[in-house]
């Protein structure tokens, strides 16, 4: 989508520059022992899926102001992922969410991504709003979905799962995220007990028709739609529901949705120890599911995350492959601005987290020499990567200034001259 010339032409006048500050580091990291080829290396090799629903400005249930240019559908959305991926070459996959995502022939998507450069990543399935539009779906969830206490509404959220497995077999995904937003909004509403069993036996039907090597992701959320009580509240009902569910389910950790405080990363190394980890839907937050741009707000936070996922890959956890995708919101920014700078974000703590000095990590903690420990992590958290991250994508053919290039590019411009201006308003939620 971004022409090759352009991204070699910005290259090229900022090379001299990148190669001077590379050099710096490199010699700055090989004084503390680490060789800077193997982490841009790494670097290379990491990738973090761009949600479909993403590249559409968000909003809040007050209002929605859409920006120029907005997809119109899921193949304008692939466009705007693809721009996303020339430039930061840090987002291969795509993650479908259906039914927002309406697609007639699947092989046709299919081909159009594998035109663009993209494969798929995890589909999500809705079963937290009503679909009127589809006669499959006669009945509400306004009362709950895989744990609602009618049957037929159960048997109807299972389908639409099966339906969404079958979707992503056509494009070469390999895993179904589940978030349902049942729950209570009063204290007596709900049985609590039986809501969690409804919802397992609900899920280990979904279960039972994951085709082979998928998993099957279980995003719990503490509150919102349901204000009182939620089914699958934390990571304790996340891993309770995996292990009853089967095999393939793995818990999946979406950073906006845990209760204020949380030691998000702690939660991540014990998914882990338990072979549940799943995956992540990255995103920053202050206040609750804010859905801000991965890295904005506690970019230390995001570090502490990739410093347990880096030491649980060097531990050699058996089957230790957890999927990485974007789930942000974006209200007031240009989407493709968001994503391409929340990707680089996510890679940037990977590689701080690479650079940690783990031997003199595990020293002084056997040694219980409290401030070597913390200064070990800072260092590598303090550690300006930036060179690391911009040489990873100039030797990929991506962009060294990613952001520079595309207001340059006119993307923007030129997609608002074709799509229609979206209509803003009121109350869109998600
Ligand atoms: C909702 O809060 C969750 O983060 C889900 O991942 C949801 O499907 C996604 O955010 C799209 O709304
Ligand atoms: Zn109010
Ligand atoms: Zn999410
Ligand atoms: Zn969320």
């Amino acid at each position: 989508m971004i022409d090759q010339n352009r991204i070699a032409a910005a290259n090229a006048r900022q090379e001299a520059d990148l190669r001077a500050d590379y050099d710096a580091l490199a010699h700055q990291l090989d004084r503390r022992g680490v060789n800077i080829e193997r982490i841009t290396e790494a670097v290379m090799a990491f990738g973090v899926a761009v949600p479909s629903w993403g590249v559409g400005t968000g909003g809040t249930r007050f209002a929605r102001f859409p920006g120029p240019g907005e997809p119109r559908h899921i193949f304008d959305k692939l466009e705007d992922c693809a721009v996303i991926q020339d430039l930061t070459a840090t987002t291969p996959r795509v993650s479908l969410h259906f039914p927002w995502d309406q697609v007639e022939d699947m092989d046709g998507l299919f081909e159009s991504g594998r035109a663009l450069g993209l494969a798929f990543d995890a589909v999500n399935s809705n079963t937290f709003q009503d679909h009127p539009a589809d006669p499959r779906h006669p009945l509400s969830y306004k009362f709950g979905s895989l744990s609602h206490t009618d049957p037929a509404v159960r048997q109807q959220a299972v389908e639409h799962n099966v339906l969404c497995i079958e979707l992503g077999r056509k494009v070469g995904a390999n895993a179904l995220t589940v978030w349902i937003g049942d729950g209570s909004n009063f204290p007596g509403q709900a049985h609590f007990a039986r809501a969690f069993e409804r919802y397992v036996e609900s899920m280990q039907a979904v279960h039972g028709d994951l085709p082979e090597g998928w998993k099957l992701f279980l995003e719990h959320k503490i509150h919102e739609p349901a204000f009182y009580s939620t089914v699958i509240q934390d990571w304790g009902s996340s891993l309770m529901a995996a292990q009853a569910i089967g095999p393939a389910a793995h818990c999946l950790v979406d950073l906006g949705h845990h209760a204020p405080n949380v030691n998000i990363e702690m939660i991540v190394a014990r998914l882990a120890a338990a072979g549940r980890l799943g995956g992540f839907h990255f995103n920053d937050s202050k206040y609750g599911d804010d859905d801000l741009d991965a890295g904005s707000i506690d970019p230390f936070r995001l570090f502490l995350v990739f410093n347990e996922l880096v030491d649980a890959e060097r531990r050699g956890l058996a089957g230790f492959a957890p999927a990485y995708m974007l789930d942000q919101s974006h209200n007031v920014t240009d989407p493709i601005e968001s994503l391409m700078t929340s990707a680089i974000e996510v890679a940037r703590a990977y590689a701080q987290a690479l650079i940690v000095d783990r031997a003199s990590l595990d020293q002084h903690q056997e040694a219980n020499d409290v401030m070597l420990a913390a200064q070990t992590l800072k260092r590598a958290f303090t550690t300006d990567v930036t060179p690391i991250l911009a040489m990873a994508r100039a030797r990929k053919g991506a962009a060294i200034d990613p952001l520079a290039v595309y207001r340059a590019s006119g993307y923007r411009r030129q997609v608002a001259e074709i799509r229609p201006a979206a209509k803003g308003g009121g109350g869109g939620i998600v």
